[in-house]
């Protein structure tokens, strides 16, 4: 006993609802601390996966790792993120000896920029690819899917001061099984691109991975079609670029065979389209103007638009108007009203950013093509959703804003389908129960996303009065309507102390993973996202339209149909970690550890599920599965099915205190207890078997 506590004391424990003594905050950190030194990044809180980012590769991740876990109960093997899914794997095995669908099920990968879901949400997907049996379709749906990521990585991950790797872009994957644990098609969803990346990038962050892709891994003579020299500096949309190592480039193994099911030669015409449009993107930044005799905007060169009017097939003199024109209706007639210098390249800049943001989705949209399952059959979906984390800078803009706003619903999300459904539950089951107290943010998200009143509506209505309202109006407006709300400061309505950190044009929200300082300057714009008609009409000929939610009001709406997938599906966790704020290996910052586990609210949930019980099952559910290991339930159990699942559970000898009896549902405590039922069962099948096997043998 004495050498199994030693162990424990240097490991630490895998599932924090299993030992007793784990309340308290400090304990919990120290428990992740030891696992986090032995390079046992994950534990367990019941179902629920903790994840410590190690900032180093471990040998966790192998086929033969990945195997030993395949169809076996998650609770036999130390934690691992194949976990989490193992269960879901061990169905899918199950599903395919059955022949039965299970479940949908989704897998909630949350924690800050730089915490590890994206890597994790890899993992998992590779962990699919390796569990699905081997086929020839198989192998291409498989492809696809593990082929997808890199794809859009490229196209939408950026190096930011957080993570050199981060998301700018919220992806739900929805995996499909056929009755047979087969993954047979996928889909993806993507949520809000933070296009103001290709235009301007903050000091230390760079553009989006392709363009350096492109740069660095494109033949000289590609390049020299595309009018781009290797040269990043050359490039005012990447002069940023600090040398950074890029990563695998796309370019090289993309020609293989990209994701989609393209025959060669279309393919490769469609990879040069591609290329030619993030080229066009380059080529614009570099677009200078001056002022005419007039006070008007001309091109200074015709370089740019020569290889714009090439790659994007428009005339260069249309190109010329759209860019130092704008198209207005006048008395049925249309009018070109010139612009100034500042809205040249104010329209420049939102032609970029559209023909990013535009080309990003027709990306997704191909994926999903070629993903497309259209056999209509009944399915098993198993999503998987990895979005931005939540993120505080020095300087805050709109994009923080509604990442942030992003990480708040589906905290929201998890306190709803968690703490609280939890409790709601035991109440109506009459289940006797200690409530526990929690933070619940839905007044943060209530805050921003009230129809009316919210942030969102009150920058909705300022957008609406083009010509009188500013960033300085919307935050007053913003002042009238929250003033007294206890999670909204601006510099009028702060105390004398607070006053000192803002600046007259931020306001501050307190968000459940703490206070983040705005600065409201362009949120007008990048609100707006306009982009002049006349540019919009000649530009967009080729690429397909563009159904990415471009703004928060949109963003919202399609959050909202975001929880309301979730909250059809089984819900696993994933809660990461960020250990340290310098990307390094071998570093536990306490202070920031704690601070993260403060506000998932890891410590409620370890609460509510050590005072509360793992599992549940429907009576009729319960009984039906596990009858044949009573003689009193077997063949048939006629009566009240509470009363032969109790018969049946004092059978096996659970211990009063291992459940309780609820209206409709068992409750059971502790996984292990089910585990071991299960284990009887599968036992049990087995002794009945040869038992048939050997009476047949003996005729
Ligand atoms: P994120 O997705 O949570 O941030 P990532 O998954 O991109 O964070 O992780 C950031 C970096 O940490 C990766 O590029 C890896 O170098 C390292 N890392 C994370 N998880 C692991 C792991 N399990 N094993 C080894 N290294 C890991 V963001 O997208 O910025 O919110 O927006
Ligand atoms: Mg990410």
């Amino acid at each position: 006993m004495e050498g199994a506590l030693t162990a424990r004391d240097r490991v630490g424990i895998q599932d924090f609802v299993l030992l007793d003594a784990f309340t308290s905050e400090s304990a919990f950190l120290d428990n992740l601390r030891k696992r986090f030194n032995e390079n046992l990044i994950y534990t367990y809180i019941g179902t629920l996966l903790v994840s410590v980012n190690p900032y180093k590769e471990l040998n966790i991740y192998t086929k033969k790792q990945m195997d030993i876990y395949m169809g076996v109960n998650f609770f036999e093997l130390p934690p691992h993120l194949v976990c989490v899914i193992s269960d879901n794997g061990y169905r899918i095995q199950k599903m395919r000896h059955q022949r039965k669908y299970v479940n949908n099920h989704f897998i909630l990968i949350s924690g800050e920029s730089g915490a590890g879901k994206t890597e994790a949400s890899k993992k998992i997907l590779q962990f699919y690819a390796v569990s699905c049996p081997k086929t020839k379709l198989l192998d291409t749906v498989r492809d696809r899917l593990l082929l997808s990521n890199p794809v859009l990585e490229a196209f939408g991950n950026a190096k930011t001061l957080k993570n050199d790797n981060s998301s700018r872009f919220g992806k739900y994957m929805d995996i499909q099984f056929d009755h047979q644990g087969e993954a047979v098609g996928g889909h993806i969803l993507s949520y809000l691109l933070e296009k103001s990346r290709v235009v301007h990038q903050n000091h230390g962050e760079r553009n989006f991975h392709i363009f350096y892709q492109l740069m660095e891994g494109a033949e000289d003579e590609m390049l020299r079609w595309l009018g781009l020299v290797r040269d990043c500096q050359k490039y005012s949309y990447l002069v940023q670029f600090d040398h950074f190592v890029c990563y695998v480039s796309v370019l090289f193994w993309w020609p293989a065979g990209v994701t989609v099911s393209f025959s060669p030669a279309y393919h490769l015409a469609v990879m040069q389209h591609l290329f030619g449009i993030i080229a066009s993107v380059l080529h614009l930044g570099n677009m200078q103007f001056q002022t005419d005799y007039r006070g008007y905007a001309t091109l200074n060169s015709n370089t740019e638009l020569h290889w714009l009017s090439k790659l994007l097939g428009v005339p260069m003199q249309v190109l010329r108007e759209g860019m130092t024109h704008r198209k207005i209706e006048a008395r049925a007639e249309e009018v070109l009203s010139p612009f100034t210098v500042d809205h040249a390249v104010y329209a420049r800049n939102a032609l970029a950013k559209a023909i990013y943001g535009r080309t990003f989705t027709w990306l997704v949209n191909k994926i999903n093509e070629s993903l497309a399952n259209k056999d209509s059959t009944r399915k098993t979906v198993i999503g998987l959703l990895d979005i931005y984390g939540f993120e505080v800078f020095n300087i805050n803009s709109f994009e923080q804003f509604c990442i942030n706003y992003c990480n708040e619903k589906l905290q929201q999300l998890f306190i709803q389908l968690t703490l609280k459904s939890e409790q709601e539950e035991y109440d109506m089951e009459g289940i006797e129960w200690e409530p526990v107290p929690f933070f619940n943010n839905k007044i943060i998200c209530d805050l921003v996303e009230e129809k009316h009143h919210g942030i969102i509506s009150v920058l909705d209505e300022e957008c609406l009065r083009p010509g009188e309202a500013s960033d300085l109006t919307f935050l007053t407006k913003l002042e009238e309507k929250m003033g007294s709300h206890p999670h909204f400061v601006t510099h009028k309505l702060a105390d004398q102390k607070t006053r000192k950190t803002l600046q007259r044009g931020d306001f501050r929200l307190l968000h459940y993973a703490g206070e983040v300082t705005y600065c409201v300057v362009g949120f007008l714009d990048k609100n707006n996202d306009l982009l002049y008609r006349n540019i919009k009409d000649v530009s967009f000929s080729q690429v397909t339209s563009s159904q990415q939610a471009h703004n928060p009001t949109q963003f919202k709406s399609s959050l909202m149909g975001l929880t309301e997938i979730l909250t059809s599906k089984e819900p696993w966790y994933v809660r990461c970690l960020k250990p340290n704020d310098a990307k390094q290996p071998g570093r536990f910052d306490d202070v920031l550890v704690r601070h993260q586990v403060k506000y998932l609210g890891l410590m409620e949930h370890l609460r509510v599920r050590r005072a509360g019980f793992a599992y549940r099952r429907r009576y009729e559910v319960f009984l039906q599965r596990y009858k044949a290991l009573c003689p009193d339930t077997w063949p048939h159990w006629r009566g009240d099915p509470a009363e032969g699942v109790q018969m049946l559970v004092t059978h096996l000898g659970y211990r009063p205190d291992e459940y309780k009896m609820g209206r409709t549902k068992i409750f059971i405590r502790h996984p292990r207890t089910l585990f071991a039922t299960e284990d009887a069962f599968e036992t049990c099948k087995h002794e009945l078997a040869t038992r048939i096997q050997a009476k047949y043998k003996g005729y």
